[in-house]
């Protein structure tokens, strides 16, 4: 009879999980697993786990309801601002708000469903910042795949303390004020709904919203999608915005500095970002290339703390 291999040894010394390399896995947090015959999870009753999210929900709700700043849009230039924002202010609140249920925006693909991701230099330096590996290519940078950036960069903004993602919610409005003296409108907060309420006003009865009050607000609502540019489009239907540029066609070299130059308050109150900037300024779009979101997310960080402290 063969003698036993390698493996077949090692299985019957340590039943352990076995790299397939042969060798004895490191022990981990998995050690405790193996024995599935008598496996138990410890109990609970459904209503732990019931309060277990609401409560900590609500108090949430609470908590922000007065926020410091409000970024509008977990895309990447929103979330690149919240962690520059969330590092630099670690005493100032801000509150996220995200229609879909799955915050990222359009930064999970490449472009055309493609998984790679390129930046253009010197966008290179924020993948560094949050620790995302690339290939270099001498004036630009890939990520193997646009999900390891925006997995990356969720994990970092969800682990600051002072924020919070409110996904599924939309903001259907702004909270404004005019100022006595010059007449001029302030942002001054937003209005928000769940996004399946949101989007049956139009077939429901009257479902009214809910508020958070903040210093400063940052769109970063994207240029498509059923609410792209939204803050901008509201802001100017209210007499916040004279007027709106529209995007204007691909052109890759002009579109990514004339966001990151953009990117600024548009009014007071409200500063502008990513994609949404072109809404209001009519620049160039660039396409699958993705260093101007990351800057313009560097840049809004300083548009908004600016706005902040005045
Ligand atoms: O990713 P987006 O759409 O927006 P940006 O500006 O962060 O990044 C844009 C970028 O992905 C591109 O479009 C690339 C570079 N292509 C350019 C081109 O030429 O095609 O994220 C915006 C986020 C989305 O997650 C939306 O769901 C969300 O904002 N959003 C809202 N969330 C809450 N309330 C709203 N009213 C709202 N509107 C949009």
């Amino acid at each position: 009879m063969a003698p036993p291999t390698q493996i077949e040894t090692l299985v019957q010394e340590s039943p352990r999980v076995i790299h397939l390399s042969g060798s004895p896995a490191p022990s981990t947090c998995l050690d405790q697993f193996g024995d599935w015959e008598n496996f138990k999870f410890a109990p609970i009753r459904e209503s732990i786990v019931s309060r277990a999210m609401t409560k900590r929900y609500f108090a949430d709700l609470d908590k922000y309801a007065e926020s410091d700043i409000v970024v509008v849009g977990a895309g990447s230039a929103g979330l690149s601002a919240v962690y520059v924002l969330a590092k630099t202010r670690p005493d100032l609140k801000i509150a996220v708000i995200e229609a879909n249920v799955s915050p990222g925006g359009g930064c999970w693909l490449g472009g055309q469903l493609f998984s790679a991701m390129v930046l253009r230099k010197p966008a290179d330096a924020f993948l560094n910042e949050i620790g995302v590996a690339y290939d270099d290519e001498g004036d630009y940078v890939v990520v193997k795949h646009a999900a390891l950036f925006m997995s990356t960069l969720l994990s970092k903004v969800l682990n600051f303390p002072n924020v919070k993602l409110f996904n599924a919610t939309a903001v259907e409005d702004l909270i404004t004020r005019r100022d006595p003296a010059t007449g001029e409108l302030r942002v001054a907060g937003v209005v928000t709904n769940w996004t399946l309420v949101t989007m049956h006003h139009d077939d429901h009865s009257c479902m009214d919203p809910n508020t958070i009050n903040a210093s400063v607000v940052l769109s970063s609502s994207g240029h498509d999608g059923p609410f792209g540019a939204f803050s901008a489009k509201r802001a100017h239907a209210i007499g916040g915005l004279p007027k709106l540029g529209g995007m204007r066609g691909l052109d890759m070299n002009t579109a990514e500095d004339a966001i990151v130059k953009g990117t600024r308050e548009v009014c007071p109150g409200l500063v502008i970002a990513g994609m949404e900037i072109a809404e209001v300024d009519g620049s160039n779009r660039m396409g699958p290339t993705f260093g101007a979101m990351a800057l313009s997310g560097v840049k809004a960080a300083e548009e908004v703390l600016r706005v902040y402290e005045e």
